[in-house]
C-alpha cells in the first residue's frame, strides 16, 4: 500500500514537471479585408531563357498573394519580444532560384544556421544580399545545380534584408534573421504554426511586404495552444 502511494506521488510529481515544462503553441491565420491590390505582371522577356521556362507567358508576381479564402500568403509571423535562445538548426534552410523565381519568397532563419543558396536553372543567376546588420554579399552561379552555403551572424528583420538578383530585376525573397526559432510564414491557406514555446507573455508580430506590419500580445500557459488572428487592411 505503501509503495502504491509513493508511486502514485511520483507520478504527480513526474506529471506537474512535465505540465510546467510542456511547451505550448501559437498558431492562426492572416486575414486580408479591403481592397485588393492589383497583381504585379512579370515579363521575362528581357531574359529569353527565363521568358522560354514560363514559354512566354507573364508570371504574376509574390508581393501581394491573396488566397482563395480571403487570407494573405507569405507573411512572415515571428515572437518580436519575450523569447530566447534555442540552439540553431545544423540543417540548412534552402533558397532556390527555379524558373528565374527565387523560393521560398519569404522565410525566416536562425543565426548561425546554414543557408543553402541553389541554382536550379539551366542559366546565369547572381545572388546578391543586400542588409543593414549581416553586410551583403554579390555571387553568381553561372551553371544548373549549383549550390552555396551563407550563414547570418545578426538578428534582422525585413524588409532591410532581401535578396535581389542583378540579371533579372523582378526576382527578389526577404529573409528574417532570428535569435530564437520562433517563426513561420504564411502558406496558401494564410496560416502559421509557432510551436516548442515555453509559458510566458510574448509580442507576436507579422510582417507583409506591402501591408507592413501588426502585433498583438499573447499570453501563454503551459502547454497551451492560442489560436490567433491577424487583419491587414486596405
Ligand atoms: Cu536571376
Amino acid at each position: 500500500m505503501k509503495f502504491v502511494s509513493r508511486l502514485a506521488s511520483l507520478f504527480a510529481v513526474a506529471f506537474a514537471t512535465s505540465t510546467l515544462w510542456a511547451q505550448g503553441t501559437i498558431k492562426g491565420k492572416v486575414v486580408f479585408q479591403g481592397t485588393p491590390l492589383k497583381p504585379r505582371m512579370i515579363s521575362m522577356k528581357q531574359d529569353k531563357k527565363c521568358d522560354a521556362l514560363h514559354k512566354g507567358k507573364p508570371v504574376t508576381g509574390d508581393d501581394f498573394v491573396l488566397n482563395p479564402n480571403g487570407t494573405l500568403q507569405w507573411v512572415l509571423v515571428y515572437v518580436k519580444s519575450g523569447a530566447k535562445g534555442g540552439k540553431a538548426p545544423s540543417k540548412p534552410v534552402v533558397l532556390t532560384q527555379h524558373e528565374c523565381i527565387y523560393r521560398p519568397h519569404v522565410f525566416g532563419i536562425m543565426v548561425g544556421q546554414p543557408l543553402e543558396i541553389r541554382n536550379d536553372d539551366p542559366l546565369l543567376h547572381n545572388v546578391h544580399f543586400v542588409s543593414k546588420k549581416n553586410g551583403t554579399f554579390n555571387l553568381g552561379q553561372p551553371v544548373k545545380g549549383m549550390k552555396t552555403q551563407k550563414v547570418f551572424r545578426s538578428p534582422e528583420l525585413p524588409p532591410s534584408s532581401y535578396f535581389k538578383c542583378d540579371v533579372h530585376p523582378w526576382m527578389r525573397a526577404y529573409v528574417g534573421i532570428f535569435d530564437h526559432p520562433y517563426f513561420a510564414v504564411t502558406d496558401s491557406k494564410g496560416t502559421f504554426t509557432i510551436s516548442g514555446l515555453p509559458a510566458g507573455t510574448y509580442e507576436i508580430e507579422a510582417w507583409h511586404e506591402k501591408l507592413g506590419t501588426q502585433s498583438q500580445k499573447v499570453t501563454l500557459k503551459a502547454g497551451e495552444t492560442k489560436d490567433i488572428t491577424f487583419v491587414f487592411k486596405r
